[in-house]
């Protein structure tokens, strides 16, 4: 915490002592500008919750008199964030008999589901890329398409 953003300076030429302040946008306070203008982290940031901000900054000298800017601040993903399921578990039933390659589909009530996890970091990005495999006893009677999530029967030699 308390990590450096940026410095903003004001001059004015018959001023020597400058009050900064952040006027508008800083969400939950989660930054703080100190006597030199800098910028600080003063919060946890989360990029799942709020990626952009915009800060107004506002100068302000001995008279009372002022000046603004705009500080824009992205943040930038860090993969802080694990891929969840869309169920806490699944059933599918699949026939004995079936051949290698059967679709495995999982039911909830009457409609098949997709098996699919989703993760929040950064879209199209490693941060957020979910690979999908199989464990357990039985794992290998299955396969899955580890983009997809898809599983098939992997042998019928039951
Ligand atoms: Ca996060
Ligand atoms: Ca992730
Ligand atoms: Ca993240």
């Amino acid at each position: 915490m308390d990590s450096n953003v940026i410095q903003v300076l004001a001059v004015d030429p018959d001023s020597v002592q400058l009050t900064y302040r952040i006027t508008n946008g800083n969400t939950n306070d989660v930054f703080r500008i100190n006597s030199t203008g800098n910028i600080l982290v003063s919060k946890r940031l989360d990029r799942e919750i709020t990626a952009f901000y915009t800060l107004d900054v506002i100068a302000i000298d001995s008279a009372g008199n002022n000046g603004t800017t705009s500080v824009r601040i992205s943040l930038l993903d860090i993969n802080d964030e694990a891929p969840m399921f869309n169920q806490m578990s699944y059933t599918a039933y699949v026939r004995e008999n079936s051949i290698e390659g059967t679709p495995v589909l999982p039911v909830v009530g009457n409609s098949t589901v997709a098996i699919q996890a989703v993760d929040l970091d950064q879209p199209n990005t490693i941060n957020s890329r979910v690979v999908y495999s199989l464990g357990g006893p039985g794992a290998s009677r299955f396969n899955i398409d580890s983009t997809s999530g898809d599983i098939t029967v992997a042998r019928g030699d039951w």
